[in-house]
């Protein structure tokens, strides 16, 4: 018996598009369409999450899909195939009813998991307080008496399109915040004013920062560089100018870092101690020509009652 031709394109369509889906090497084609790996252990927890409920959701598609195209076209009713009788089949209700329930529990047992190791802060090795502002964040080494503002770095001339775009357009600040690799720091996000919240994907950090409250994240970066995140709450005008930049050094490089900026801070504070110093002597000495006037005029009083 002679094929028939829509069966026969059918099928090789059909393998067609299996074989070009299984050759597809996902994770290097479609990565940059796809969410970051990201440099911390609990990023790539988050991206195995992801590729696993992503595979078990292609998977079911192509049941649930294949099974209606394959019916729709072989048990069509132009074909004169008789209605199924299944009807209010009890065991058939209840295997789909418990297939899916069965998959559900299989994706929240690893997800859970991921979520549990995501809100553990503890054992960390220090801390930063991150606060947001309407438009900027500040950033505070709560054990290191470090503080400072990041704000935005881009030029105005480039928002406005007066001078090229560079690579960073929107996404650099004057000051980074600065981390050391393979250590744990724990994150205090809170906000000053409005909701904001402070995402890097490359942490699989992304946390509200609420006014009058207090979110907490922790990461623990393998690898130094440069990650780059924004503000992911609509904040106001410019909710799109709070960028956060994150350097992330070697410890060694670090604790010289902070040894710098502290040195900073002591030198600055010296500074101010040595100019106070010099406005109580500026008041003493004003006080000390006060008191020679008021003797002086004292002097002339007596000489005037003398006379
Ligand atoms: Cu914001």
């Amino acid at each position: 018996m002679k094929d028939n031709p829509i069966k026969h394109s059918l099928r090789y369509s059909l393998l067609g598009g299996l074989i070009a889906l299984f050759s597809l090497d996902v994770s290097a084609d479609i990565q940059p369409y796809n969410m970051t790996e990201g440099v911390t252990q609990i990023s790539k927890e988050v991206f195995d999450l992801h590729m696993l409920i992503f595979y078990i959701c292609c998977v079911i598609g192509i049941i649930v899909f294949g099974a209606m195209i394959v019916s729709l076209i072989r048990d069509r009713k132009s074909k004169g195939v008789p209605p199924a009788d299944f009807h209010e089949s009890v065991l058939l209700e209840f295997v789909w009813t418990a297939i899916p329930f069965a998959i559900l529990i299989g994706i929240a047992i690893p997800a859970a998991k991921v979520l549990i190791d995501m809100e553990d802060v503890s054992d960390s090795e220090m801390t930063v307080k991150v606060t947001g502002y309407q438009w900027l964040w500040h950033y505070d080494y709560i054990d290191h008496d470090v503080d400072f503002y990041s704000v935005l770095k881009t030029s105005r001339n480039e928002i406005y399109n007066r001078s090229e775009k560079n690579e960073n357009y929107l996404l650099e600040v004057d000051n980074e915040l600065v981390l050391p690799t393979n250590r744990k720091v724990r994150i205090l996000i809170t906000s000053n004013d409005v909701i904001h919240a402070w995402w890097v994907p490359d942490l699989a950090v992304k946390k509200d920062a609420i006014p009058g409250y207090i979110n907490q994240a922790w990461t623990e970066i393998d690898e130094p560089g440069i990650y780059r995140g924004q503000c992911a709450e609509l904040c106001g005008r410019d909710h799109g100018f709070m960028p956060i930049v994150v350097r992330a050094l070697p410890p060694e490089e670090f604790d010289a870092w902070v040894l710098q900026q502290s040195n900073k801070t002591v030198a600055g504070s010296q500074g101010s101690s040595i100019s106070l110093q010099q406005s109580n002597k500026t008041v003493a000495d004003s006080q000390g020509s006060n008191a020679s006037l008021q003797q002086e005029n004292k002097n002339i009083e007596q000489n005037a009652l003398i006379n």
